[in-house]
């Protein structure tokens, strides 16, 4: 279905995998709109309720591919057309997004990690903020997601002095959600992946809307915004599903609707 990602459905979750292993799934511009077409994709299908986005190989991606940069190519003109595009797909999907770091995310790699909800990484796994040592900025969201998850100042010493992020200390950091350990990697991102998708998916939805409003609202516009929020969970099916089980002492079955 796309050139250079593969896309599995497992279940109620797409699994969105990189697929140029012999460069480390680094970014040419064919990843970037696949990466972009299949979270489209996932997002749209009512059968969907969690996202995974992984690498093949040992890396989970390596970020652009240096190799296709010169002088001549306007870096702007790369991030506006191909990189911001992919990203704002993935900030707009209201499904739950797991990034299953399987190896290093460097650069506009470790951007696209950034960018999903959740981080579960291998133990194998490492972050690198590659971009200072090719004298550029971290782009593609990567100075938006990483002060709202690891505060300013560990935000700037990470841009600036780009050094290699172990997972252990990606953990302590808030960087990442959850280690797994690396001879059971896919399985234990699956089972998180599963569990994410038994849960009320609308809800988590409009939990990811508001959280990401809080950042610039006032708090009488917040407060409204939790009323029109719980307006619209109060009457999903999973709403009546959860209290109808607690109150009949069983456990619920949310089908996301
Ligand atoms: C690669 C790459 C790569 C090409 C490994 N490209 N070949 C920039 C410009 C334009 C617009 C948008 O935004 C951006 C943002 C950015 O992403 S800038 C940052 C770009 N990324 C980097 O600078 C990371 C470069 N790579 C590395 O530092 C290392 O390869 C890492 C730390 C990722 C992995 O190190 P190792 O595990 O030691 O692997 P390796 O270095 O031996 O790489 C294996 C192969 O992959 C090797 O090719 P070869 O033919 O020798 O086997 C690398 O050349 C190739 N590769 N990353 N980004």
């Amino acid at each position: 279905m796309f050139e250079t990602v593969t896309y599995e459905v497992r279940g109620n979750t797409a699994w969105l995998t990189l697929n140029r292993p012999e460069k480390l799934n680094a970014f040419n511009a064919q990843l970037n709109k696949d990466v972009q077409k299949a979270v489209k994709e996932a997002s749209k299908d009512p059968n969907i309720r969690v996202i995974v986005l992984t690498g093949a190989g040992r890396a989970f991606c390596s970020g652009q591919d240096l190799e296709g940069v010169d002088e001549q190519t306007d870096l702007g003109d790369v991030l506006r057309t191909l990189y911001n595009p992919m990203v704002l797909e993935i900030e707009k999907c209201e499904k739950p997004t797991i990034a299953a770091v399987n190896g290093v995310a460097a650069g506009a790699g470790m951007s696209l990690a950034l960018a999903c909800d959740f981080r579960i990484a291998s133990e194998k796994a490492s972050f690198l903020q590659a971009f200072i040592h090719v004298g550029l900025i971290p782009d593609a969201g990567n100075l938006y997601f990483l002060p709202r998850l690891v505060g300013h100042a560990k935000a700037l010493e990470l841009a600036v002095l780009g050094e290699k992020i172990p997972a252990e200390e990606a953990l302590r950091l808030g960087l990442v959600t959850r280690l797994a350990s690396a001879d059971h990697f896919l399985e234990e991102t699956a089972a998180f992946a599963e569990r994410l998708a038994s849960m009320p998916t609308k809800a988590i939805g409009l939990i990811k809307r508001n959280l990401k409003a809080s950042w610039h609202e006032n708090l009488e516009e917040f407060l409204e915004r939790d009323a029109q929020g719980q307006r619209i969970a109060g009457q999903t099916e999973d709403h009546r599903e959860g209290v109808e089980a607690f109150l009949s002492k069983r456990k619920p079955v949310f089908r996301g609707e």
